[in-house]
């Protein structure tokens, strides 16, 4: 993209009557600053970014929308130059309600909105249909979070992701369910959407292959949190484990009551849970429950000390999940954009595709189906209060796609 068009499209933005939310500006009659006022002369490239900003799980689609907005920000303040040219970054956020049909609305709202990419959607099941409008606009979409193999399956050559699938997720979890804690009898509940029905079904067929039994499946629905009926039906049948696959705002209820009617059985999940807020929601009955998180400990990783200590600072809260990797996923789209001098996503995304960068989240690099390289998995422990480090395991690419990108 020229500077001629930038600037012509920071004019006609200036214009639109803009969805979603926009950065705030100085109250009219006030004096902006001097630096301000010349950031705000700058040409304009918009990123949009999607997530739940309101229902029960708004605390996980708030703490992306804090990631991608800290490296905005981050970026605007060290000053950001593409094609030779300054530019000033902009967040577009929507909000999707974990809804598949808002999901898309949003998504063409975005589109017309011009922005040059999506940092999103939180959510597998709002990833998913929203990727076919990106690809359709040639947008170039970066998921933080979805981890469902089928977003990556479609081919579509908008379509990434900065964090491994439920693929690596599933195989890491029923292997660790059978080698390491010894279960034999496993008990399985997912929320029926993408992620939850997707990741139980990974873990079920890796624990399966690895000769457990599964004595029950049983399905509930993400906006439920009494399980009582379910979790007497699985105390009868004397699982040694239970797995959810689904999200903290369920998963916290769920231990509750599993420990409200005896049930010993420890539970065991995915990234939807390995956040402070189950550990807030959960109580007492947190302790000793396991969740995994796709990638190495982020404890571990070189400037993630550094990422924790900014978020805090700015937000005044915890990071729940994903923060680490909306920042990435912001940054990743950003380089690109420098590399191939432009923010035309015809024109960086074959730069998008040759990413090869240390994130706070892990090293990025991505396969030709649009997948993060690497795929280890590491498992915690909530004890205390707080999630330890248990194990990582995997390391290699996980097969994530059957189809390559057209
Ligand atoms: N990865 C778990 C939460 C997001 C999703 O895939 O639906």
């Amino acid at each position: 993209m020229t500077f001629a068009r930038l600037t012509l499209i920071a004019a006609a933005v200036a214009t639109l009557a803009a969805c979603g939310k926009k950065e705030e500006t100085p109250a009219a009659g006030t004096a902006a600053p001097a630096a301000a006022a010349a950031a705000e002369a700058l040409p304009v490239i918009k990123i949009g970014h999607v997530a739940p900003l309101t229902g029960s799980i708004a605390h996980l689609g708030k703490d992306n929308e804090n990631g991608a907005r800290l490296a905005i920000d981050e970026l605007n303040e060290a000053g950001v130059e593409i094609g030779g040219k300054k530019v000033k970054l902009e967040l577009v956020s929507e909000d999707d309600q974990a809804d598949a049909k808002t999901a898309t609305t949003v998504a063409q709202r975005l589109i017309d909105a011009k922005v040059a990419g999506v940092v999103g959607h939180l959510n597998s099941g709002t990833t998913i249909p929203a990727s076919k409008i990106y690809n359709d606009a040639g947008i170039p979409q970066v998921s933080p979070s979805a981890t469902n193999p089928d977003y990556t399956r479609a081919g579509f050559k908008t379509a990434y992701r900065v964090i491994a699938n439920d693929v690596a997720q599933g195989k890491a979890l029923g292997g660790f369910a059978v080698d390491t804690l010894k279960a034999k009898n496993i008990a399985v509940i997912d929320d029926k959407t993408a992620y939850g029905q997707g990741l139980a079904t990974e873990f079920e067929n890796a624990a399966k292959a690895k000769g457990a039994t599964i004595v029950t499946h049983e399905s509930t629905q993400s906006d439920k949190t009494d399980f009582k009926a379910i979790l007497t039906n699985i105390k009868a049948k004397k699982p040694d484990i239970v797995f959810f696959g689904g999200m903290d705002a369920q998963a916290g209820p769920m231990a509750q009551q599993m420990k409200q009617l005896g049930i010993s059985a420890r539970l065991l999940g995915g990234d939807g849970f390995q956040s402070p807020k189950f550990i807030e929601l959960a109580g007492d009955a947190a302790e000793g429950q396991y969740a995994s998180s796709p990638g190495m400990p982020k404890e571990q990783l070189p400037g993630f000390a550094e990422f924790n200590a900014a978020y805090k600072k700015k937000f005044n809260s915890e990071i729940q999940i994903y923060a680490p990797y909306t920042y990435d996923a912001v940054k990743v789209m950003v380089e690109a954009m420098k590399r191939a001098g432009s923010a035309e996503p015809a024109k960086y995304l074959p730069e998008l595709a040759k990413t090869d960068m240390q994130g706070k989240s892990g090293p990025i690099k991505f396969d030709d189906k649009g997948d993060i390289v690497g795929g280890s998995v590491t498992i915690y422990q909530a004890k205390g209060g707080m999630w330890e480090v248990l194990t990582t395991v995997g390391g290699a690419a996980a097969p994530a796609s059957e189809a390559a990108k057209q």
